[in-house]
């Protein structure tokens, strides 16, 4: 008995050593170096006006959408504190993160005082901060998301950007795709020759605004989100495009196409970025698209509890198939518990289980705090299972399986060839 329960001990700490030291490739953020100016957001007040914080306080306040959004950032973080940390406990996910990210920087969260933070951020600067944070949570790199229909992002990549090598690029589509009535007219202010209809012309201009992108950006991938209703082969414009010229941009140019799958964008539009909402989607459509297209790599994540454990076992189908990350409403503990459970047992440790889709630079510390805890907690118990029956894993199987669990599995899809 003695012995078992030491060795379970044991295999604890190993789990908990291995986890907490593992260098982290986050391959969903929202992200941006410093060169890239405004666009990084970081520092107290944007880590309280977080989208998913913004939906909560209208929980609690009368307030108007109209007055909420006249209010400066200050103001807003002013209310959103008092409704959700000081008038209530903050015991939701968004908002523990808050308290976890404080507390992690060294900071007293006791008095509940939001003003009694910001002297930190005041006194740091942007690079400074960067570095901290990296090397606090262990982030080796970040992916960002690029929308080159940004105006601002446009600028940046543009000029005489220097590669931070902290943050990777993935080439996000969703404007392309989602909205190609307006798109085709940037693109031609751009100097493309496009039209509305996508004829033989059109499709291979956009093929070279793709290919330049990729290029100019070094995107590790394409990406796109997507909704519930999402369907393919599909008679539209989208499904047009991803048959003629993503799905051949990503095979030429070996980069997986990542389908983010199951938002419905706005159903609630006063609320802005915090407006979206979830629905259930096709798994068979992913399964579709990984038959049809061999020799194409698929990164996927599905927002809908109820499809995480059909697109399990489509990745064991296809080794095209990445699954990765529990994706926004699904970043809370007890479902990443639930979800990494059964991937693991589904799919072993060919998965990515978590991404942290950080829109404040700040976020990566609660949420890559939070996930490594449920992480580890899931490996421990899977380690005991195989323990039971006589095989002891290694300190350093176990730190080779978390360093894949965390960000080498990803990068071998990238090399995998097809
Ligand atoms: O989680 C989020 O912040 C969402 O608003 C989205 O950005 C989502 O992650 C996406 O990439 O579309
Ligand atoms: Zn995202």
């Amino acid at each position: 008995m003695g012995t078992r329960g030491s060795r379970q001990d044991m295999l604890r700490t190993a789990v908990r050593e291995a986890v907490a030291e593992v260098e982290i490739t986050d391959v969903h953020t929202h992200l941006y170096p410093p060169a890239f100016g405004d666009l990084l957001l970081w520092g107290i007040d944007e880590l309280v006006n977080y989208h998913y914080l913004v939906a909560e306080v209208f929980r609690y306040t009368d307030l108007s959408y109209e007055e909420f959004w006249q209010m400066s950032k200050r103001e807003q973080a002013d209310l959103i504190w008092r409704h959700l940390f000081e008038q209530n406990s903050p015991i939701g996910e968004a908002c523990r993160g808050i308290l976890t990210t404080l507390h992690v920087l060294g900071m007293d969260v006791a008095a509940r005082d939001l003003a009694s933070f910001r002297p930190y951020f005041e006194q740091t600067t942007v690079d400074e901060y960067v570095d901290h944070v990296f090397e606090v949570e262990r982030i080796k790199q970040v992916v960002m998301t690029n929308d080159p229909f940004d105006d601002r992002e446009r600028e940046c990549w543009l000029g005489d950007y220097k590669p931070d090598p902290r943050f990777r690029a993935a080439l996000r589509i969703d404007p392309l795709l989602n909205g190609w009535p307006t798109a085709w007219q940037r693109l031609e202010e751009w100097g493309y020759g496009v039209g509305e209809e996508l004829n033989a012309a059109t499709v291979k201009e956009v093929r070279r605004f793709l290919t330049e992108w990729v290029e100019r950006m070094d995107a590790l991938y394409l990406a796109v989100s997507l909704p519930p209703t999402f369907a393919f082969p599909e008679d539209s414009p989208r499904g047009t495009l991803i048959r003629e010229c993503v799905l051949p941009v990503c095979e030429e140019l070996d980069r997986p196409f990542a389908m983010m799958v199951g938002v419905k964008k706005l159903v609630n539009p006063e609320l802005r970025d915090a407006g979206d909402s979830v629905g259930k989607s096709d798994v068979g459509v992913v399964e579709h698209l990984c038959a049809e297209y061999p020799k194409n790599k698929f990164l996927v994540t599905m927002l809908a509890r109820e499809n995480q454990h059909e697109l399990c076992v489509a990745a064991r189908k296809f080794r095209n198939l990445l699954v990765f990350g529990c994706w926004w409403f699904l970043n809370n503990p007890s479902l990443v518990d639930e979800i990494t459970r059964m991937r693991l047992e589904l799919l072993g440790l060919s998965v990515v289980p978590q991404h942290s889709d950080a829109r404040v630079l700040d976020q990566l510390i609660y949420k890559w705090t939070h996930s490594r805890q449920t992480i580890a907690r899931v490996l421990c118990e899977k380690y005991a299972d195989l323990m039971a029956t006589g095989w002891v894993p290694e300190r350093m199987e176990i730190r080779r399986d978390v360093e894949n669990l965390f960000g080498g599995t990803f990068w071998k899809f990238l090399e995998k060839k097809l």
